[in-house]
């Protein structure tokens, strides 16, 4: 069983695939995650991103937005709109953090 690193920034599409498991595997069905099993994906790999995030319902939010049919569960490739979405949000973050023009 390969260990997968908590580090965002080395998400590759294999630990992706391994990571989706391992939290999907925690309880219920075992390929979807469930509320619980997405927060503590969440909360566990994706530290930097909820540290930056002050509201903390907008994980509640995001759930939902992925939970496209509605069922309480994500499952894979809902998951997979997660990753996509963070990506876009870090793209937006890292388009922001840049000044078009640095003065130092
Ligand atoms: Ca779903």
């Amino acid at each position: 069983e390969a260990k997968v690193s908590g580090s965002p920034e080395r998400l590759s599409i294999e630990s992706l695939t391994s990571l989706f498991q391992k939290y999907a595997g925690k309880g219920g069905y075992n390929c979807t995650l469930s509320k619980t099993e997405f927060l503590s994906f969440v909360n566990a790999e994706l530290a930097a991103f909820t540290k930056s995030q002050k509201d903390p319902g907008v994980l509640d939010c995001v759930m939902k937005k992925l939970d496209t049919n509605n069922d309480g569960q994500l499952d894979f490739s809902e998951f997979l709109n997660l990753m996509g979405g963070l990506a876009m949000a870090c793209h937006d973050s890292f388009l922001k953090a840049v000044p078009s023009q640095k003065r130092t």
